[in-house]
């Protein structure tokens, strides 16, 4: 036994935490975050100075950034890694909940710290502290409940050891996966108690590689022998279960080809003839015309997100059925689909096994290659169209110069904006491994970029990050550059500057309503008609402003000083932004796909009218999907 604080206690215990796969081991917690307040400066913040030799700390800027820090790290290291986050009570620990939801959705573990009021109560209300009339247990961190795998308020110091060890077993559990949140009374991490030394000492967490039941492994091999038209989709899982070298065996060995969901993107290299690349609202004719035909659909890996399914109208086949391997259950049942419950690689191998000496229908194979050269084909036509000559280049002439820079170990970063859906079409993703394709669409949180990409570095500082960022995400969360220049964390983030949200502009006029409210422009008040066509835009300078804040800035005007700027910035030691003007109208088309945005029903505004006859057409291909 040893008299530490709880914060003392809880400091060395995530020090020594350990996580193995596979028989390799590593340590779990590279660091932790901060922002230091009241809430936790005298406590957390104490004992991660006196044990900063033990988990280095690292100051961020907003507290939203430094979770998307812990995620981005988390995702490059296929889940087997993260960074602890502390923040003070009120206003630091709500600006976590948006980074708790975006870890949870995309199933991402990160431990969130934020500090709570006094377990006491004796001297409440205390500065930043929500009064509930009704319920003394309620504060500010109740917000983290929905958005949170684990959820715990330690308001004793004894709480803290079985607080601690399910925070650990929810963090590298696979299918339970997320934002962890252990909520911290300031008054209880400065109270010391008698801790074990058992609490304090190394502890391995094995991420078993779980298999299939055999039952359910025998049945899936039967309908897939049976399938006339089978399509895989690949989603996450399989990149996170470091299954990439089992799906391409497992398609060469069936013939059976590949789509991919935004985070499944890069499961199979895009040059493989079985590779057909984005399926889904964002997808490209050639996985959008086999979802289309599909008799069997293997979802491997995914969360099955209305991205990936086309709002539920991607799959045409009257009596198409699904096959669903994942890891956790809520995710095998849904389409109705057959569920094999087990890790993705183990589940490859044995269902290769099982089908062994069958392959696919020669013409659904024949098709599938066909269609995924013409889809090649497509992208390349696409990434070297020329923009308005006297404009500047198009968003998919920058993805193309990115992507050739990348090669094949560089990782493009990327969230929310046009970007994502044209690097999902565009992409030519290249890394075996599937970690060069970075983007967060699962909650396509604006601001996740900067901080993102610098998680990321920070798991595999060997290669290079480039992060794609609009001049609307920049904005939303630049503060973090600066810690990526703190820490000298050396990502080049090129940022897209098209005067506004140029995505939701093209969605909002898809609806009818012209574009309204998505340029940068000067606010009117509601009285004068405005013209949304009008192209003035803010004096802006976000190129000065990166500067401003530390980075090293490069302003490319064209494609060729593009070029020129992302190989100079290699072997930079801090951040570098190259700043490059994009043509706002020049989009990526959609192909053959829809997404489900409701229109109104009724307008006065005849394109809405127009709008609303479209989806309601649309609508007619969305379906149920009963087994
Ligand atoms: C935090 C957050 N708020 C709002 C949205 C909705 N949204 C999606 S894209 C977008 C505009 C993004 O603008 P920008 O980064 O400039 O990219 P662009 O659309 O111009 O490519 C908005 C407002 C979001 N995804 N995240
Ligand atoms: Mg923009």
């Amino acid at each position: 036994m040893s008299q530490l604080t709880v914060a003392q206690a809880l400091v060395r215990f995530l020090s020594v935490q350990e996580v193995e796969r596979d028989g390799v081991r590593s340590r779990f917690f590279a660091g932790c975050f901060g922002i230091f307040g009241h809430g936790n400066v005298a406590g957390l913040g104490q004992a991660l100075h006196q044990y900063r030799q033990l988990l280095p700390y690292h100051p961020a800027r907003n507290e939203q950034g430094m979770v998307h820090i812990a995620t981005g790290y988390a995702r490059q290291r296929n889940r087997l890694g993260t960074f602890a986050c502390t923040t003070s009570v009120g206003p630091g620990a709500t600006n976590m909940v948006t980074g708790a939801a975006l870890a949870t959705i995309n199933r991402l573990p990160v431990l969130l710290l934020p500090g709570d009021t006094f377990a006491t109560r004796t001297p409440h209300p205390v500065l930043q502290m929500l009064e509930v009339p009704h319920d003394a247990t309620v504060s500010v961190n109740d917000c983290f409940r929905p958005v949170s795998r684990f959820y715990e308020r330690v308001e004793r110091p004894e709480q803290l050891i079985p607080a601690a060890l399910e925070a650990m077993r929810v963090l590298t559990d696979p299918a339970e996966t997320g934002a962890v949140t252990l909520a911290m009374p300031e008054d209880v991490q400065a109270e010391a108690f008698e801790v074990p030394v058992e609490f304090l000492e190394p502890r391995t967490w094995t991420i078993y590689r779980q298999p299939p039941a055999p039952e359910a492994l025998a049945r899936a091999a039967e309908v897939i022998r049976n399938a006339k038209r089978p399509l895989i989709v690949a989603g996450g899982g399989v990149i996170y279960s470091e299954a990439t070298s089992a799906l391409r065996a497992f398609v060469e060995a069936t013939g059976i080809p590949v789509s991919e969901t935004m985070a499944g993107r890069g499961a199979l290299v895009s040059d493989h003839p079985l590779s057909l690349g984005p399926v889904g609202a964002t997808g490209g004719t050639a996985a959008n015309r086999l979802a289309c035909d599909a008799d069997v659909v293997i979802g491997i890996g995914t969360r099955w997100s209305d991205f990936t399914t086309a709002s539920n109208s991607a799959f045409q086949d009257p009596g198409v059925e699904f096959v669903n391997v994942n890891v956790a259950a809520f995710d095998a049942g849904k389409q109705s689909a057959l569920p094999v419950l087990a890790d993705a690689r183990v589940a490859l191998d044995q269902l290769r096994g099982a089908l062994a000496g069958w392959r696919v229908d020669p013409e659904w194979e024949r098709r599938a290659t066909s269609e995924a050269k013409l889809w090649e084909a497509e992208v390349e036509r696409v990434t070297s169209l020329d923009g308005d000559p006297a404009g500047p280049p198009t968003q998919a002439q920058i993805i193309k110069e990115i992507n050739d820079a990348a090669g094949e170990t560089g990782v493009v970063v990327c969230a929310a904006g046009s970007a994502p859906g044209d690097l999902h079409k565009l992409w030519r993703a290249r890394d075996p491994a599937g970690k060069g394709y970075h983007v967060e669409y699962g909650y396509s949180c604006m601001g996740y970029e900067i901080p993102g990409g610098m998680g990321v570095k920070l798991a595999a500082p060997e290669r290079e990050v480039y992060v794609l960022v609009g001049d609307g995400s920049y904005l939303m969360l630049p503060g973090e550059l600066v810690t990526a220049v703190a820490e000298r964390v050396p990502i080049v983030i090129v940022l897209v500057d098209n005067h506004g949200y140029a995505s939701i502009g093209a969605l909002s006029r898809s609806v009818g309503s012209g574009g309204f409210g998505t340029l940068y422009r000067f606010s009117d008040n509601g009285s004068v008609p405005v013209d949304p066509a009008s192209t003035d835009v803010l004096p802006l300078d976000l190129a000065a402003n990166a500067e401003s804040l530390g980075a090293r800035v490069v302003r490319a005007r064209d494609i060729e000083e593009l070029r020129q700027a992302l190989a100079s910035a290699r072997g930079a030691d801090g951040p570098v932004v190259v700043y490059i003007e994009a043509d706002r109208y020049a989009g990526v088309p959609g192909y053959e796909s829809w997404w489900d945005v409701p229109v109104a029903e009724v307008s006065e505004e005849e394109t809405v009218q127009a709008a609303r006859a479209e989806y309601e057409r649309a609508h007619t291909s969305q379906r149920q999907y009963l087994g």
